[in-house]
């Protein structure tokens, strides 16, 4: 199945915690097929912190959406991941955006991800390498741009 993740970054070597987590990924049952630039971009929710690095990658995947939650789950904690704050500064985030046209309201997983629509930050980087996705929600990826300040860091 397709599947788009966002990663995100706030604390350390932003870099290397997003090429990381990437190389993590990569496994029998993953593949990464589409990567977008890195993404310098403001704090959205709480904003008194440090700026993000945010990356949006496509995935191919034969796990379920809850065995794919896991694998993120335990490569953010390789990666250091503390959980602190809510939506506070974190070496890596990695959160399931899109799994094809999956639905979920568990608890432990919502798909797809309940702000993926209002946030710059996710729908920048995805717009790069997704330009015709239309979003859960109908409207085209072209027509919808979130709110926050991003840029995308070689230009
Ligand atoms: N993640 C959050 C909360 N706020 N802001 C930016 N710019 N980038 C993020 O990845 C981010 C955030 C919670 O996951
Ligand atoms: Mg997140
Ligand atoms: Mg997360």
């Amino acid at each position: 199945m397709k599947a788009f993740l966002g990663l995100g970054s706030n604390m350390g070597d932003r870099a290397n915690y997003l090429g990381e987590a990437i190389s993590a990924l990569i496994r029998p049952t993953i593949s990464v097929e589409a990567v977008s630039q890195i993404y310098e971009t403001e704090p959205w929710g709480v904003i008194d912190q440090p700026l993000y690095w945010n990356q949006v990658i496509e995935i191919e995947t034969t796990l379920e959406p809850i065995e794919l939650l896991h694998v993120c789950q335990n490569i953010e904690l390789r990666l250091g991941r503390e959980r602190m704050e809510h939506w506070g500064p974190r070496t890596i985030d990695i959160d399931i955006l899109i799994y094809d046209n999956r639905v979920s309201e568990s608890e432990e997983l919502r798909l797809p991800h309940p702000y993926l629509e209002v946030r710059a930050f996710v729908l920048a980087p995805l717009r790069e390498i997704a330009p015709k996705l239309i979003l859960p929600s109908g409207r085209a990826i072209t027509e919808v741009s979130g709110d926050g300040k991003v840029h995308p860091l070689t230009t």
